[in-house]
């Protein structure tokens, strides 16, 4: 390991989360620095220079270096362990729920989350509530298209967990604060949820 591990983080966010929980499963230990992302913390000039020149967190600082976005930040955490798939296919087809999360899923799920129960309906934008219901609809299509997946498959990909449930068990499980999506309609998503959940070593978004 490369020094000290430092997540500049907001607790609530499922991108941190996501790293958070990655680590809590192979036994890391991260020190946590907080960011207060509704009062503009991440865009302050010496954030920009030093931690993420996109403004942005979660941000795994490994040392002296910073490694934006989520996934990949998960990635250097797992690499070499049981959360990431050796067999050709399986680590590809990880990959790939990880690329669909960050493009299908999380800017509709994560949004409309941030938005309904973060931001309030009330502050949000015109434009804002103009994109409300297209972000709904391709929330539900997503959610859709897991429930489908995981009536087949105990697992997004190959064999057993890996990065790609915990990419996405990160926005799906709270998917229902808001009020916009209801996790009953997904009864394998359901299944899949509690199976993550019931992992050694597992913690809660709020923990
Ligand atoms: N693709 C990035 C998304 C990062 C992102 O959107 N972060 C949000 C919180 S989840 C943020 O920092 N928002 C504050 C801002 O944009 O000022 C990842 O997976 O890490």
């Amino acid at each position: 390991m490369s020094g000290a591990l430092i997540l500049h983080e907001y607790a609530a966010s499922g991108n941190c989360y996501k790293i958070r929980l990655t680590a809590a499963l192979l036994g890391l230990s991260l020190e946590r620095r907080p960011y207060d992302i509704l009062k503009g913390e991440t865009r302050t000039p010496e954030f920009l220079a030093t931690v993420n020149a996109n403004g942005r967190i979660p941000v795994l600082q490994i040392g002296d270096r910073f490694m934006p976005e989520s996934n990949a930040a998960c990635v250097w955490l797992a690499h070499g362990s049981h959360l990431i798939p050796t067999k050709r296919f399986a680590h590809a087809d990880m990959l790939r729920w990880m690329f669909w999360e960050q493009y299908s899923h999380e800017p509709n799920v994560a949004t409309t989350r941030f938005w309904l129960a973060f931001v309030g309906r009330h502050n949000l934008s015109e434009m804002q509530l103009g994109l409300l219901p297209g972000k709904i609809e391709a929330g539900n299509a997503a959610l859709a298209l897991l429930d489908e997946h995981l009536d087949q498959h105990e697992w997004l990909a190959g064999d057993g967990l890996s990065l790609a449930d915990i990419a996405l068990f990160a926005y799906t499980h709270v998917a229902e604060e808001g009020d916009a999506f209801r996790l009953a309609d997904y009864p394998h998503v359901q299944r899949w949820l509690e199976a993550i959940v019931a992992q050694p070593g597992y913690i809660a978004i709020t923990d």
